[in-house]
């Protein structure tokens, strides 16, 4: 029974309900997604994942097995309802339908097999990204890769309408970032087509900006982390960067948590642990730097009003 409505069942009209039997005849990661008004269901997120675990337990075990659906959203700050005549320009890029910091983290313990399945319903591909191990694609949703198939990754990715899993050992003991690698992935409600003023002065023209265009947001002059976006936001959006570690902000969205790695976690007790703690010599530390000058008077560049003050220009103005 496949669900593409007009070529191998009727629609299903608002209101009904129909079966679908079926039987699952390998085991693997699946995804399923309506075949009737894609455009609109898919926009709004009907969609899932469909694990079918082997009837062999010897068979590829793991101790942890995680899984998440991708999928892309274009909501204008502000408003409560994704755009579902987007193709190309999404702004909430989610894993179960939800961006960092609200999606929980993976505890993990220390020599733990684990799994990750990955699927991708959004209209973009997705390199998937986990800091301080190496791993294989372990399956796709077209079956098992022999393990005398498998290659060494520390990225893989996830076309559109595709599934990954990939399995690791949790050899490595701490809090590791695990990401999409786009960067405009790992970020939530971006405003599109800014201009970049990185090195701009721009107390001033942000009065005049703002004159012109109140609800216009300016990038800080250093950057776009938090320090230099400080606004009010509008109802029902999110900051581009948010979340905090034990060392301060994150400043990731999107597409990012973090696979948390211990040893000595109870059986089966997988809570969240908290932040690692990191054994002496283990984090970087800052030393001092003879002269420090900020690089725009360096390049004898005219000195900036702004100096000190450009984040002030930033309270106010809106996404
Ligand atoms: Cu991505």
């Amino acid at each position: 029974m496949d669900g593409v409505g007009g070529l191998t069942q009727p629609h299903i009209k608002p209101g009904k309900t129909f079966v679908y039997e079926f039987e699952t005849k390998r085991s693997g990661t699946f995804m399923y997604h309506p075949h009737s008004d894609e455009m609109v269901q898919m926009a709004m997120g009907m969609m899932g994942m469909f694990i079918v675990h082997p009837r062999d337990l010897a068979f590829r075990p793991v101790d942890r097995d995680f899984v998440f659906i991708m999928s892309a959203y274009d909501m204008d700050p502000g408003t409560y309802l994704p755009k579902v005549t987007e193709m190309t320009n999404f702004n909430m890029w989610a894993w179960n339908s939800r961006v960092f910091p609200g999606i929980d983290p993976l505890p993990v313990r220390l020599g733990d097999r684990v799994r990750v399945r990955i699927g991708n319903l959004t209209m973009t591909n997705h390199p998937i990204h986990l800091h301080g191990h190496s791993f294989s694609v372990s399956c796709t949703d077209g079956g098992w890769v022999p393990e005398s198939a498998q290659w060494p990754e520390t990225t893989i990715d996830v076309p559109v309408g595709a599934v990954r899993a990939f399995d690791v050992i949790a050899d490595n003991p701490g809090d590791w970032a695990f990401h999409c690698h786009k960067s405009h992935h790992t970020m939530n409600a971006m405003g599109h087509d800014l201009r970049t003023l990185i090195g701009v002065p721009k107390q001033t023209i942000a009065k005049a900006v703002k004159k012109l265009a109140p609800d216009s947001m300016a990038m800080g002059s250093t950057g776009m982390a938090m320090g230099e976006m400080e606004m009010p936001l509008p109802d029902n959006t999110l900051p581009m960067m948010t979340g905090s570690g034990q060392f301060g902000p994150i400043e990731m969205g999107g597409m990012f948590t973090v696979m948390k790695i211990r040893e000595g976690l109870a059986q089966d007790d997988y809570r969240d642990p908290g932040p690692y703690q990191f054994p002496k010599g283990t984090v970087a530390y800052e030393v001092d730097t003879p002269a420090a000058q900020p690089v725009r008077e360096e390049q004898g560049a005219p000195k900036s009003p702004a100096k000190n003050g450009g984040n002030k220009a930033m309270k106010g103005m809106k996404m």
